[in-house]
């Protein structure tokens, strides 16, 4: 691998080299990664890169088009079959630019828009106050409830009733539950609201039916396409029809310029995927181990948040266990498990020393690691935690970590040598 690169930048390619080995040695378990297939990692890495294309399919700004309006137009159609979407824009660059670009086209600075809070598992594009949504929108954020951890509907209700919110974000990025589309329509409906729902870290899911879709249910849905969808890093956004010229003037020539032909020929590549008997097979394996995993780690003594979990991740809070999340995710990562410190709702302590860690089953679904293999990754857990920084345990359990993995070949990453 990488033979060109290795002589024209050796520095750049030990790097990838190294990075690549990282990633087939660790056990990764970051909710929003995943392992793209060396089919999507070559279409990434294709000629496509090299072309500009501004405008749309039949539209463009540069002339040399005739491959790449095809590729785009493979990409709209696979993932408006696999979705059953009426409109879909796959040229966000990712799921950030997608929301922004929500907002540039359903409301102007000033107007009040609402969002989950990120602390209570919402993301910072739903209008937290760092963000651009938060600094130049009027944003309202809902809760979770406080006992159970669940969204706070009768909250969001109330809030989007006394600020008449112009966009209404439902969508997740630190929750563990099912999310009720129906609920937040019937409330976007009585205040006048755009309805959004953000499924940037179930797609994968959605598409394999193992969570209800909104793309009959909301206005415009907006995704990243690498996590549990599998593809390229990437965006793309799903509407009905009557929003699609809104939606794609504000995406181009509203907020970006030429689209990366490669990454939607990725997205392209990655539909397919998805609408192949193994990718539902990998998306219950997904849901039956996240389930599993909740289970093993309640039974040692872990706290989930909500109690357990419908998708793909738990949010454990791991002062339960009377140790905060940070120094738990630095352990485990000595052990040869890659997770992040997360906040948990009503977290008393700060955002980059939290009570809990998020963790995420969907790339080692991708590697065939299923529910019947979660005791033993939920002992490992325990184990290291429990050892508080012994490092002859967090050393052993990245030999047994690293054993273990042998037998489970990484997708997209066939050929690197552990
Ligand atoms: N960074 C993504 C995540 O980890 O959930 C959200 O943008």
């Amino acid at each position: 691998m990488f033979d060109a690169l290795r002589s024209a930048d050796p520095d750049i390619a030990a790097l990838i080299e190294s990075e690549s080995r990282r990633q087939v040695r660790t056990l990764r378990l970051i909710a929003s990664e995943n392992y793209a297939s060396a089919a999507v990692q070559e279409a990434v890495g294709s000629a496509l890169a090299n072309k500009y294309s501004e405008g749309y399919g039949g539209r463009r700004y540069y002339q040399g088009q005739q491959y790449i309006d095809q590729v785009e137009a493979l990409a709209i159609d696979r993932i408006k079959a696999v979705f059953g979407a009426e409109h879909v824009n796959v040229q966000p660059y990712s799921g950030s630019p997608a929301n922004l670009a929500v907002y540039f086209a359903f409301a102007s600075p000033g107007d009040p828009v609402m969002g989950l809070g990120l602390p209570h598992g919402g993301h910072l594009t739903h209008g937290w106050n760092v963000n651009v949504s938060g600094k130049w929108f009027d944003a309202h954020q809902y809760p979770v409830e406080r006992d159970s951890e669940l969204l706070d509907m009768a909250a969001m209700r109330r809030i989007a009733r006394e600020v008449r919110p112009k966009i209404l974000f439902a969508g997740i990025t630190a929750y563990p539950r099912v999310v009720d589309w129906d609920a937040f329509r019937e409330v976007a409906d009585e205040v006048g609201a755009i309805l959004v729902a953000d499924i940037a870290h179930i797609s994968g899911l959605v598409a394999a039916g193992l969570h209800p879709s909104p793309v009959p249910v909301a206005d415009v849905v907006t995704s990243t396409t690498h996590k549990t969808f599998r593809g390229p890093r990437g965006g793309m956004i799903l509407c009905r029809e009557e929003h699609a010229r809104a939606i794609d003037r504000a995406i181009f020539p509203g907020l970006q310029g030429g689209p990366h032909n490669n990454t939607t020929a990725g997205i392209a590549v990655a539909a397919r995927e998805a609408a192949q008997p193994s990718f539902r097979e990998y998306a219950q394996r997904v849901v039956d181990s996240a389930r599993a995993l909740g289970e093993a780690l309640v039974e040692r003594g872990f706290r989930l948040v909500t109690g357990g979990t419908d998708n793909h991740m738990l949010i454990v809070d791991t002062m339960h266990r009377g140790v905060p999340g940070k120094p738990v995710a630095q352990a485990l990562e000595r052990a040869g498990m890659v997770c992040n410190y997360n906040s948990i709702p009503f977290d008393p302590r700060k955002p980059f020393d939290p009570s809990g860690i998020r963790i995420g089953t969907a790339a080692m679904a991708s590697r065939g690691i299923g529910a019947e293999h979660m005791t033993r990754l939920a002992d490992w857990v325990d184990q290291v935690v429990a050892a508080s920084d012994d490092t002859s345990v967090e050393e052993r359990v990245r030999g047994e970590v690293e054993e273990f993995l042998i037998d489970f070949p990484a997708p997209g990453l066939e050929g690197v040598t552990p």
